[in-house]
């Protein structure tokens, strides 16, 4: 199946303007937000891919470790979006790959707070944004998504309880091209509607899976716990808490516990 990702496997008759129009593929590679992040400092056109077969040096926050074996989908999108769009891009990215999978396996997926892709509460697709700020203007950001589609859980013990993967739900391998060329269709619809000043906010909002429960939130040093009560436009989660207080939570780890 790897076989048939090639750049032009990709980008042939691809129904884009700009995303994937040009696309960077490597059969293996570190990481494909850290070479993203080299072509968009070279000044790499806007939309421009960057692809990996397997990822030895997968990231995921905090400098957590994201496993990208071959089968899997590892790519990275560059952007100039302005100052104002950047939070959304969180959205978007989960959005665009709940659509993307809906699209070519029928499979729902569900987004839980901020940047998780789940499959029946288990975690199919992760997400790295990273940007780069030249005063108040951004030089640049990098969209990473990585999906697991071929993978098989039970044979990566340190994820094996908390993951799935496309073929795992279906019973049966999925289309790694399909899907790449799906997703990139889906960034560009919800990138030029972000452009076009309509907002993705209540698709990505009516996706979360985390609002309406009990949750403990690691946010930095410091644990939240309380009712996930809604998010904000800018993408912060609203935490009520068990005073009564409600607290703006721009970026952690939830634990639910319904
Ligand atoms: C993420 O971090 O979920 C963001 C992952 C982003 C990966 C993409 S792949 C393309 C691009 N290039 C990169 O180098 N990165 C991006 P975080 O929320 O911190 O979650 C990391 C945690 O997810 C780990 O600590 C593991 O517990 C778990 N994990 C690791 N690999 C996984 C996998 N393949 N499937 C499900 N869970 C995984």
């Amino acid at each position: 199946m790897e076989g048939n990702l090639s750049p032009d496997a990709i980008t042939s008759n691809l129904e884009t303007r700009f995303i994937g129009q040009r696309v960077i593929y490597y059969s293996r590679l570190t990481s494909t937000n850290e070479v993203a992040k080299q072509e968009a400092q070279a000044g790499a056109v806007e939309g421009t891919v960057v692809i990996a077969g397997k990822q030895t040096m997968g990231k995921g926050r905090r400098k957590r470790v994201w496993l990208s074996p071959k089968g899997n989908i590892a790519l990275s999108v560059i952007l100039y979006p302005d100052i104002a769009k950047l939070p959304s891009l969180i959205m978007l990215a989960s959005l665009a790959v709940v659509r993307s999978i809906k699209a070519v396996t029928g499979l729902v997926a569900q987004i839980k707070w901020p940047n998780d892709v789940l499959i029946n509460g288990k975690k199919v697709c992760g997400i790295l944004i990273e940007s780069n700020m030249l005063g108040d203007t951004v030089d640049y950001a990098v969209i990473g998504i990585g999906v697991n589609v071929n993978l098989s859980p039970s044979d990566f013990p340190e994820i094996s309880s908390t993951a799935t993967s496309l073929s795992n739900e279906l019973g049966g391998e999925v289309s790694l091209l399909g899907l790449i060329r799906r997703l990139l269709v889906e960034i560009e619809r919800l990138y030029l509607a972000l452009l076009a000043g309509g907002t993705i906010y209540e698709e990505w909002r009516d996706g979360l899976v985390t609002l309406g429960k009990e949750v403990r939130v690691a946010s930095g040093k410091t644990i939240y716990e309380g009712m996930a009560e809604s998010v904000a436009r800018d993408g912060s989660l609203l935490l009520r808490c068990s005073d009564g207080s409600l607290s703006k939570i721009v970026a952690g780890n939830v634990i639910t516990y319904d």
